[in-house]
């Protein structure tokens, strides 16, 4: 007898374990952005706070944010709404991806460096180092809202070499 059913539930039991995993890393660790957008900065290095004020109107105000390549910047971001909302720095195309994801997994708690996620009436920080030149976007990834036009951009400037 090589295979036993309990062998066989053994293996089912493994790849059970194992698309579970893969699943929970999709989201969980599954960002890797690299340095696309940036990288978390150090809040004692950063050169300037910019203040964003999310609504239920589904805006971040304000919407399109100038930087300087190199510059670390600190968010104070605020829910003035009612509704959970978010800020998520991200290439279009992350966000887009993570937003299908949020959209399937509703109740889905995420954290990481480059997002900040308030209920009504919180403020909370990001600390971010734009390292490169361009456009990072940003989008509250809350079911409904991305697709209302919650989003954003900030765009980073060429740094002058003196
Ligand atoms: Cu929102």
């Amino acid at each position: 007898m090589k295979s036993n059913p309990r062998n066989i539930a053994m293996a089912a039991l493994v790849a059970l374990a194992a698309s579970g995993a893969f699943a929970a890393g999709n989201h969980a660790g599954g960002h890797g952005h690299g340095e696309a957008i940036g990288k978390p900065g150090v809040a004692a290095k950063a050169t300037r706070t910019v203040n964003v004020d999310m609504t239920d109107g589904m805006r971040f105000k304000p919407s399109s944010i100038d930087v300087k390549q190199g510059e670390t910047v600190r968010f104070v971001v605020t829910n003035s709404g009612k509704l959970k909302h978010e800020l998520v720095l991200g290439t279009e195309k992350e966000l887009k991806e993570h937003y299908e994801v949020m959209k399937k997994n509703p109740e889905m708690e995420h954290a990481d460096p480059n997002m900040v996620t308030l209920a009504g009436g919180e403020t909370g920080e990001i600390v971010w180092q734009f390292t490169k030149a361009g456009k990072v976007d940003f989008a509250c990834l809350q079911p409904g809202h991305y697709d209302a036009g919650m989003k954003g951009a900030v765009n980073v400037s060429k740094a002058v070499k003196k």
